[in-house]
């Protein structure tokens, strides 16, 4: 295990509730101040300013307060989105999803820094389940992306790194206004394609791409309807010169059976595009399909619905989260949490039992 150390953003007199943390060896390019003359402690305003500015460091220290898991920050930081909320909505906001090594970070450094020459701003966020573990794993994708981190006009921001799944979403979809807020066009989302995270995430874009490898014909029997079902675009990555053939086997394959699946939006035919994000072809085609679905979606009101219903599932993600939080932080909870658990350890008390009587006590005490 590598040394880990604090950002230099977290205030001096912070205890563990800042989950963030740096590996030496990181490109730290997105957290030097531009001028140098941050000061530790922010208000509101210098928050709401420096976000507004695209100011890179106020923008990485907001994040680490929504990061954060102590109560005073978590209203701190509700206070700094309540006043930028109004700056929110107007990038583009994309996931991005398939198995571990399928190519996502590399097809998003490969797209990034074509829109980063075509004079727009990205950012890059992660939702890893495996580093509320793990705590962690993804940064290496940082380093992977080592091109696209030089950018001035990039931000990438790997996962939180502790919580639930529910807490990380919600610091995720906050995250994601924040970067808006900052005057980022492009949301790139990457998630790695396990259990419920492709759902999560899929709730919180527009458009959501699931990243596929080339396979042989009978590899193809195993299609995931569930997480094809998610995605509006499906790509075939590594489809080099070598691969090409099992690349157009598997997007003929994976168009068969789209044509008898629903399509994750309304209206919308899920296309099949091949690319390599090595050699960097078919990446201006992903980008195109983007463009199309936009204009589509935006013409039948699909999009603004969905944004809608987006704002109303982070309303439904705060209040679990909420609850949660008010449930395990209760003293009377707290004090009798760990020996409930022991008891049913023991088989002195069934777990639902353990529940309801958690539940009685945290019910007496409001
Ligand atoms: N040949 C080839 N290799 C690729 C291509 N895209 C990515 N790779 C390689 O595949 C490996 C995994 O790439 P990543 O971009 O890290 O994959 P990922 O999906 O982000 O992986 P996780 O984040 O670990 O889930 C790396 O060694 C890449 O160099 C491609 O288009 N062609
Ligand atoms: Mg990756």
């Amino acid at each position: 295990m590598q040394n880990k150390s604090k950002p230099e953003w977290i205030p001096e007199n912070a205890g563990n509730e800042f989950t963030t943390s740096i590996i030496p060896g990181i490109n730290e390019i997105n957290h030097k101040s531009k001028s140098g003359t941050i000061t530790k402690n922010l208000s509101i305003d210098d928050y709401v300013n420096g976000v507004l500015e695209g100011n890179i460091t106020v923008l990485s220290k907001a994040i680490t307060l929504i990061e954060s898991n102590a109560s005073k920050h978590y209203h701190l930081a509700q206070e700094v989105l309540k006043k930028l909320l109004p700056y929110t909505g107007h990038s583009i906001r994309i996931g991005v999803t398939g198995s571990p090594g399928v190519g996502k970070s590399t097809l998003i450094e490969s797209l990034g820094l074509k829109l980063i020459q075509n004079g727009l701003k990205v950012a890059v966020l992660a939702i890893d389940p495996s580093s509320t573990i793990t705590h962690g794993s993804i940064l290496g994708d940082k380093t992977r992306m080592e091109s696209l981190s030089q950018e001035t006009k990039a931000f990438i921001r790997p996962s939180p790194s502790s919580g639930t799944l529910g807490g990380v979403t919600r610091k995720t979809r906050e995250t994601l206004l924040l970067c808006e807020a900052a005057g980022y066009d492009v949301i790139l989302i990457e998630t790695v394609g396990v259990g419920q995270s492709e759902t999560t995430v899929r709730s919180m874009v527009d458009f959501f791409i699931l990243l596929l490898l080339p396979e042989s014909g009978d590899e193809l029997q195993g299609i995931k309807k569930g997480v094809v079902e998610l995605a509006d675009l499906l790509v075939v990555n590594k489809a080099e010169a070598h691969n090409k053939m099992r690349a157009e086997l598997t997007q003929r394959a994976y168009a068969n059976a789209l044509s008898l699946l629903q399509s994750a939006t309304k209206g919308w035919t899920t296309k099949v595009l091949t690319c390599s994000a090595v050699e960097e072809t078919g990446i201006w085609e992903i980008w195109s399909a983007v463009n199309e679905f936009r204009e589509f979606t935006e013409d039948s009101g699909i999009f603004q619905e969905r944004r809608q219903n987006q704002l109303l599932d982070w309303v439904d993600s705060m209040l679990s989260d909420g609850l949660q939080r008010m449930f395990f932080e209760n003293p009377s909870v707290k004090s009798k949490y760990k020996n409930f658990k022991e008891a049913v350890l023991k088989g002195n008390m069934t777990p639902s039992q353990s529940v309801n009587d958690l539940l009685e006590i945290f019910k007496k005490t409001k």
